[in-house]
């Protein structure tokens, strides 16, 4: 990629606004400049982009597929102008033509096309493969509206269609030549052949096109773009005179609909049984369009049998999601490409390996086979035969382990359990950070472990400092390079070296006025959004991630709420000001979630406006949290709040961007915070709360009662009672659902067992912060040992560990 000057880029974009547009540049708005530069860009990523492609084909290297549900990708231009070395050029040109280049970035919408972690994990593990030059792509949906946009109403969650496609996406190519036919339902025939082996043919199937659309991954500043590929679904229009085919019937609006919502939404309403039948629908369409495209990339590539697909391709599911693309690939192989059963296993079970997210029951996914069969009835078919093998095999082979067979069937109890056809037809299994690995090992797959021990292995997330320092954080990544030089961003554990500077005073007060700046610009921004001024001195203490009652937004609230109670007995009370940041959206079925939500918007409606308080407590609810907002708040936070109900949350991935950011972590032994607590001790960061063996051993045994810290302590007592009687400030709002969850229930995520802990966590967090060089030191420390969570390490941890792929360097 050739360099543009930021006055070449001036001179391109006023002659494209002049060529495309007819416009002058004074005529020109945000989004004409945005536009403008994007088809610049996009310019430079399609030589680099070609002869990625042509490399990996004349190198016939390996390649890796990674196939997720969910790309969480956010917004491209400053990543795609970043990867590209145009960053500053462009900031620079756009200033000189009088524009802002905030403004101009954010004419993007977010692609949302994901829900959280998990989606946002997929698109890191993307643009570090990109800049590790690994020949590894990406297969998904492109749903037409992703996650919903969320507004606060009256302190109430509402969700909007997010039709992030209004606009032209300029991102994409559509690559229509390359579409591929999926079949639903339809009569699966079965016929003997002459050497005696079985052959199917399908019939009356419902027959829907998968549109792929392609999306460079630009690598950075290394001219490799690998691809990230959205499928559509479109109606299939068969050929002029075939006259098997119904006309009237393909010409069908309503049919022409229903095939377009597959590829509408990302997660569809699962509540009806009509919901959840469009969601396995989706997962279908997934996995069948990039099995098929698999299959055919290799014919083309490699000119191999295909029983040597193992050597070329590995396929990582993100997640149960897309483990149908097990059975579909036995079909392919076996329906189309003659293999037999044994021959078919074998290939398909060295090509998948499988990553699991949560061990949250609700989140194991299982489809009732009624539904299977008649959606997939060959698919059924095969999962049936996967089914029946893998029994006999453990009956047979395994007499230790016949009892178990119930608990590890992949039919059983009338649905198909995909957690097990994941692992049964994987190769690799993996959790994503060490105590999850272990959980998944000891516990909730303990069965398949003691089968096939090798399988089981951890590969901790990780998250690109790409975006989340380098492109959020200039002014502490520019400090950080003035100090170390430039080498830590393409091998960012050697940010490590910055630990040589924790004790000096002058350089420390750099990083002190960087965090000072970015709170002041949030400031700004919440100013613009809210119209509520925080102080920028204050500590920002941020939690921002889905919501959850196991990510114990309450517990935070809770503590609002005690910080409250206790200005309103004593307002003279001396504390540091503080400022609660909140992101998150609830499940639009997540009745409980909703009413945190609330609860969080109806004490900042209180707090912000109550003279007592003064400036000393604010709490802001930023609505429809994204990336790009991520993005904004990562930098100015002091406090990371990751205070889960220790063993329930697999990893974490907003822990690692804010500890790169200089935040301190405030949060359980739970999840990667662990593997940040090996790293950096309790010196650097804030541990408080049940531990995951004690977590599982009162779910085990019991021995917790909520209502006895109810009846024993009078702060939860007096916060549960505001939350019954509505007798929060002046408002009327009850929140009774919350108070009978915790008391009815047993309060199961132990907010009220770890409150105790976490108020005197929150005090020494006060006096910590009150020693201003103690605190910066323990900031540096954590952004120093931030660089073993770059997802660039785990890339490099799955590449050798699980995927056995080369770097393709020049
Ligand atoms: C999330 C996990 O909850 C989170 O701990 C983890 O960091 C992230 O995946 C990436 O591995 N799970 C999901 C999900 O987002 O949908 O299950």
């Amino acid at each position: 990629m050739q360099p543009y000057t930021a006055d070449g880029l001036k001179d391109e974009i006023t002659r494209r606004l002049r060529v495309d547009e007819g416009l002058s540049t004074h005529e020109a708005s945000p989004k004409d400049i945005y536009y403008a530069l994007a088809a610049i860009v996009h310019g430079e990523i399609m030589p680099a982009w070609k002869k990625t492609q042509q490399k990996h084909k004349e190198k016939k290297a390996k390649q890796v597929y990674y196939l997720s549900m969910e790309f969480l990708i956010g917004s491209l231009i400053k990543s795609n102008l970043l990867n590209c070395g145009m960053l500053g050029q462009t900031t620079e040109a756009l200033k000189e033509m009088g524009f802002y280049p905030e403004e101009v970035f954010g004419q993007e919408q977010d692609a949302a096309l994901g829900n959280g972690g998990l989606g946002r994990l997929a698109a890191c593990f993307l643009d570090s493969l990109s800049s590790l030059d690994y020949p590894g792509h990406g297969s998904g949906i492109r749903y037409r509206y992703g996650l919903f946009e969320q507004r606060i109403i009256h302190g109430n969650q509402v969700e909007l269609p997010d039709y992030w496609l209004k606009d032209p996406y300029p991102w994409e190519n559509r690559k229509e030549e390359e579409a591929i036919l999926i079949h639903f339902r339809g009569d699966v025939h079965m016929f003997k052949k002459n050497d005696g082996s079985l052959e199917f043919k399908y019939e009356n199937t419902d027959k829907v096109m998968a549109v792929p659309y392609d999306i460079p991954v630009v690598g950075y500043q290394n001219s490799t773009v690998n691809t990230l590929r959205l499928w559509s679904a479109e109606p299939y229009f068969p050929l002029e005179g075939d006259a098997t085919q119904d006309e009237d019937f393909y010409h069908d609006l309503e049919h022409q609909h229903s095939i377009e919502q597959i590829t509408g939404f990302l997660y569809p309403d699962d509540s009806s049984p009509e919901g959840k039948e469009l969601r396995l629908k989706q997962q279908y369409f997934l996995v069948s369009s990039s099995v098929q495209n698999i299959i055919r990339q290799f014919k083309d590539n490699y000119q191999l049998p295909l029983s040597r697909l193992p050597e070329k391709v590995v396929i990582q599911i993100n997640d149960t999601h897309p483990s149908l693309g097990i059975p579909e690939m036995m079909r392919v192989l076996m329906d189309g490409e003659n293999l037999g059963w044994d021959a078919a296993w074998k290939v398909t079970t060295k090509v998948f390996a499988y990553t699991n997210h949560t061990t949250l029951s609700e989140a194991l996914e299982t489809w009732p086979v009624g539904m299977m069969e008649s959606l997939l009835p060959r698919i059924y078919m095969i999962i049936h035969e996967i089914n029946e093998r893998f029994c006999q095999d453990i009956w047979f082979n395994r007499e230790e382990m016949r009892d178990q067979i119930p608990r590890m069937a992949v039919i059983a109890d009338g649905q198909v359990h995909m957690a097990r056809l994941a692992i049964i037809g994987s190769f690799s299994v993996n959790g994503v950070a060490r105590i999850h690995t272990e959980i998944l090992k000891k516990q909730e797959m303990r069965d398949f472990y003691v089968l096939s021990p090798g399988k089981f292995n951890n590969k901790t997330n990780g998250i690109t400092h790409r975006r989340w320092l380098l492109q959020a954080n200039p002014r502490l990544a520019d400090l950080i390079t003035e100090v170390i030089g430039p080498n830590w961003i393409r091998r960012p554990k050697q940010l490590i070296s910055l630990m040589k500077y924790t004790r000096d005073r002058p350089l420390l007060e750099k990083f002190s006025a960087a965090k000072q700046a970015n709170k002041q610009a949030l400031a700004a921004f919440i100013h613009q959004r809210t119209g509520i001024a925080v102080d920028p001195n204050s500590i920002f203490d941020v939690q921002i991630k889905r919501l959850h009652e196991y990510k114990r937004q309450l517990l935070n609230i809770f503590h609002v709420i005690h910080l409250y109670n206790e200005l309103k007995d004593n307002p003279q009370l001396d504390m540091i000001p503080r400022t609660f940041i909140f992101g998150a959206k609830a499940a639009p079925s997540y009745h409980l979630a909703k009413e945190i939500i609330k609860l969080i918007n109806t004490v900042a409606s209180i707090v912000n406006y109550d003279k007592d308080v003064k400036d000393k407590l604010k709490v802001i609810f930023l609505e429809n949290y994204n990336v790009s907002l991520a993005e904004k708040i990562i930098p100015a936070a002091d406090i990371s709040e990751q205070i889960s109900t220790a063993s329930k949350e697999a990893s974490g991935t907003g822990n690692m961007k804010m500890m790169m950011n200089g935040a301190l972590t405030l949060g359980t032994m739970d999840g990667a915070n662990i593997e940040i607590h090996d790293l950096v001790g309790d010196e650097n960061m804030f541990i408080f709360g049940l531990t995951a063996e004690q977590v599982m051993d009162y779910y085990r045994h019991g021995g917790y009662s909520a209502t006895e810290i109810y009846n024993t302590d009078d702060r939860v007592k007096r916060i549960l009672d505001q939350l019954k009687l509505g007798e929060f400030g002046s408002q009327e709002i009850e929140f009774k659902d919350i108070y009978y969850n915790i008391l009815s229930h047993n309060d199961p995520y132990f907010v009220l067992k770890d409150f105790e802990p976490y108020m005197e966590t929150h005090e020494i967090v006060e006096r910590t912060y009150r020693d201003s060089f103690s605190w910066l030191q323990k900031s540096v420390t954590n952004i120093a040992y931030s660089g073993k969570f770059s997802s660039d390490h785990t890339i490099q941890q799955y590449a050798t560990g699980i995927w056995n792929l080369k770097q393709l360097k020049e």
